[in-house]
């Protein structure tokens, strides 16, 4: 059943979306811009439909710390050119060998997967410069985010995540290394997304800490929902391949479908735990989480 706050959360995330999509558009050379194949690679994956969940936590993270969601949409527009960086990548012939994302043919399949490879590079040079050229940082601030942002991809981060998901495949593994996995494959960007939604606009430390925490929970519950609706949805609601998980070690192999949503249930109670010293500021995160919880797609 819809919470209240599910359900109020639902008008926003559209509105912010959309304004995440238009962002994005002008991010990028249109098409036919030369090199014409580097820009279409670029375009494709960053803006076939996407929830756009990480680019949205920055514009609330920047809004929790009572600064202005516009001012920090060139950051949001970075975080999603990462995450569409980190699926090309992920969907490879040497990775996943994924052949459907957002519900069409992965990118290596209509440019080559050397072209794909370099549109994932410019992609992930082009969102550093965003950080780099975004208006009304102070150069301080330009060097924490950069900062945090490499931290967040590199071996402490998506990097390490992915590099143990790859030489896990076809073993079977612990809880807590699975947790692992998923806490830097995942987890990492939404923190980053959190910390630089915060820290673009001059939040307080301690706002953005509470920030930092709330993301990190949510960002392993949204693996784990990932991972029952693998189980439970085909690729017309997940928009990816059905079963290219069999030599992967899930959440719900280790756990059964009732002890993942345990799972989900108890990292959100976290994530909105540590909501709790910012108040009322906290209400709109709270209806982001509650969406989490029970998302069905
Ligand atoms: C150099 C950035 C970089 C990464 C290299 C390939 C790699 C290391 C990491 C892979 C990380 C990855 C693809 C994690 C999966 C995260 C995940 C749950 C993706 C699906 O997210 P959704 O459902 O997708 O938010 P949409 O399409 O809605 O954006």
């Amino acid at each position: 059943m819809p919470t209240r706050e599910s359900q109020s959360i639902a008008g926003y995330l559209d509105e912010a979306r959309r304004q995440v999509d238009d962002a994005l558009d002008r991010c990028v050379p249109p098409l036919g811009t030369s090199p014409a194949i580097v820009h279409e690679g670029m375009r494709y994956t960053l803006l076939l439909p996407g929830k756009r969940l990480r680019g949205i936590l920055v514009l609330m993270a920047a809004e929790v710390c009572r600064g202005s969601a516009v001012q920090v949409m060139p950051l949001a527009c970075a975080v999603e050119m990462v995450h569409a960086c980190s699926l090309i990548l992920d969907d490879l012939p040497s990775m996943d060998n994924a052949s459907l994302r957002r519900g069409k043919p992965v990118l290596h399949r209509i440019v080559g997967e050397d072209q794909a490879v370099l549109a994932a590079v410019a992609l992930l040079n082009a969102a550093f410069d965003l950080i780099h050229s975004a208006p009304k940082l102070k150069d301080r601030q330009r060097r924490e985010l950069t900062r945090r942002m490499a931290a967040a991809i590199g071996p402490g981060g998506l990097i390490g995540g992915q590099a143990v998901d790859l030489q896990s495949t076809g073993h079977r593994i612990t809880l807590d290394e699975l947790e692992f996995i998923h806490a830097h494959k995942t987890g990492a960007l939404f923190t980053a997304a959190a910390e630089l939604g915060g820290l673009g606009i001059g939040g307080r430390e301690r706002d953005v800490e509470c920030l930092r925490r709330f993301a990190k929970n949510l960002g392993l519950a949204f693996q784990i929902t990932d991972d029952l609706l693998d189980y439970s949805a085909g690729p017309e609601t997940t928009g990816k391949d059905a079963g290219l998980d069999v030599d992967k070690t899930t959440f719900v192999d280790l756990c059964g479908i009732e002890g993942a949503r345990k799972l989900v249930d108890e990292l959100i109670d976290a994530s909105l735990d540590a909501l709790k010293p910012l108040g009322r500021r906290g209400g709109r995160l709270t209806g982001f989480a509650e969406m989490v919880r029970l998302r069905d797609r």
